[in-house]
């Protein structure tokens, strides 16, 4: 059951227009993909080895999300192979979290050559690092730092690390309120111990509907996706602003979707003020820059920048999430560049295809005294080294301009798709390969993903109706032209 990738195919024809740009980068005729060539299927996924698998892990812990079973070994480039055998393209990397593809040779030429005392020895980064420490983050991370961000910290997960940037927030607002790095009064000191103020003070967090930071307990009041993460768990009682509801494609409807940011804005500013008046003042506000987990939502950066202004206006620290969206999949290193701000955010944090967890931050946001964003491990050397060889390979290649060439290819034939299958997909979205496509009703999402799923096209779904393509950096235009075909066979055959 081989997809073959026919030269002439009708995407390929439709997309030869932005072919013909002169190529922006240089190493894409190195196929990172093996000798897998296209989707090769040879049991309905899963298969029954994968279904034999999952019995096992069944009866260790609740395995309920395993979708199949994949051999890591076999698995190349661009191709996830499962434990039947079969071969799919993959265009959801993991949730996201795959910059090269499987079994990229500098990855594995990394960690050879400088990996191996500490993978062997893993040291707890905060007291005992490696000698080469200071020039592996300048090297993975500073290097590629947003503009105008000159310190990181590293930690472990997403969650992980939106919960210390909300640590390093609160610390850095009470050190301005107090006027200055001045010491704590004694009452602060005597209270803190015990989950009471001034010591514990009050302040929150401004999130947004339908965003996602993650699933630990402060991170989790700041989620607001599905109901099924938040059940059960006390909650924080923080504040939630709407974000806007925009309609696609942008440029088709750029005065409403004005009209719509307006009036978030007006609501996110009623909430600073309104959480000021009642004592429990607002020190972050948290936004993705494209709402992932809650359906691929995108806003202009206006609005972005609006949102600076208003936390800037009352003391407040503008948090940008970019777990999802940062390391390439936009086309650009950190979706948040594309906005121009005039000025930088306060706090980047990331995770994923960047291997640890971790943020950005300004220096006026640094902490003043040592262990007050620390933990055993405070990231892990082993992968950074890995980030190290990602960051050299996104640069050697030119893979920023690979996303941009291959998210135009991806984006103009799902527009196009829509425009043949009216009743089934509307709203195509996105910024490089970071792309979307919605359906009118969740059945519907559910059966289409399965079904591109057992002819070997791995997607994602997110929110209620969209599907979600989230490929690494290395998927060219010929994977997109062969996903694109396969989509229109399984939408013709509905
Ligand atoms: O079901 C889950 O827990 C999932 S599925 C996708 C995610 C989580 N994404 C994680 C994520 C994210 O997309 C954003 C924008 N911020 C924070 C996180 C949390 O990262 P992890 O999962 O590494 O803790």
């Amino acid at each position: 059951m081989a997809v073959r990738l026919l030269n002439m195919s009708r995407f390929a024809r439709l997309s030869r227009p932005l072919l013909r740009t002169t190529r922006q980068y240089s190493g894409a005729a190195a196929s990172v993909d093996g000798s897998y060539t296209g989707p090769d299927m040879k049991t309905t996924v899963p298969g029954p080895k994968s279904k034999e698998l999952f019995g096992d892990l069944m009866k260790i812990q609740q395995a309920g999300g395993v979708q199949y079973f994949v051999d890591y070994n076999k698995s190349q480039g661009n191709y996830l192979v499962d434990a039947d055998g079969n071969v799919l393209l993959d265009l959801f990397g993991q949730v996201g979290s795959i910059p090269l593809g499987y079994n990229h040779p500098a990855i594995k030429e990394r960690i050879t050559s400088q990996g191996i005392d500490t993978l062997v020895n893993r040291p707890a980064l905060g007291c005992f690092p490696p000698t080469d420490y200071a020039q592996t983050l300048q090297d993975a991370l500073l290097s590629v730092a947003p503009k105008g961000m000159s310190e990181v910290m590293t930690l472990m997960c997403g969650s992980c690390a939106n919960e210390n940037a909300f640590k390093a927030s609160f610390i850095s607002f009470m050190d301005r309120q107090r006027g200055g790095p001045v010491n704590p009064s004694a009452e602060e000191y005597a209270s803190a111990l015990y989950n009471k103020g001034p010591g514990c003070p009050k302040l929150s967090v401004l999130s947004f509907k339908g965003a996602f930071h993650g699933r630990l307990l402060a991170t989790l009041s700041c989620t607001h996706s599905k109901v099924i993460h938040k059940l059960d768990i006390p909650a924080l009682d923080w504040p939630c602003a709407p974000f806007p509801q925009l309609k696609y494609p942008l440029d088709q409807f750029v005065r409403e979707n004005q009209q719509e940011e307006k009036k978030c804005l007006e609501e996110v500013e009623d909430n600073f003020s309104t959480s000021q008046k009642n004592g429990v003042p607002i020190a972050t506000a948290i936004i993705e820059p494209i709402q992932a987990e809650g359906g691929d939502k995108h806003a202009s950066p206006e609005f972005f920048e609006g949102l600076q202004t208003i936390c800037k206006k009352y003391g407040a620290s503008f948090m940008v999430d970019e777990v999802q969206t940062g390391c390439g999949g936009t086309g650009y290193m950190w979706a948040h560049e594309a906005w121009d701000l005039p000025e930088p955010a306060d706090f980047v944090t990331f995770a994923k295809k960047m291997q640890i967890g971790g943020f950005y931050y300004t220096s006026e946001r640094r902490t003043n005294e040592a262990f007050r964003i620390f933990n055993t491990y405070v990231g892990d050397h082993m992968r950074t080294v890995v980030l190290g060889a990602i960051v050299n390979e996104m640069t050697k290649r030119q893979l920023l301009g690979q996303v941009k060439e291959t998210g135009e290819v991806l984006l103009t034939g799902l527009q196009k798709l829509e425009g043949m299958h009216p009743s089934l997909v509307h709203s195509a979205r996105g910024a490089g390969t970071f792309c979307a496509i919605d359906c009118h009703d969740s059945a519907t999402r559910d059966k289409l993903v399965g079904q591109l799923k057992n002819k070997g096209f791995q997607v994602g779904g997110s929110g209620e109706l969209a599907i979600r393509f989230r490929p690494a950096l290395v998927f060219e235009p010929r994977h997109a032209n062969m996903f694109l075909e396969a989509f229109d066979d399984v939408l013709k055959s509905q």
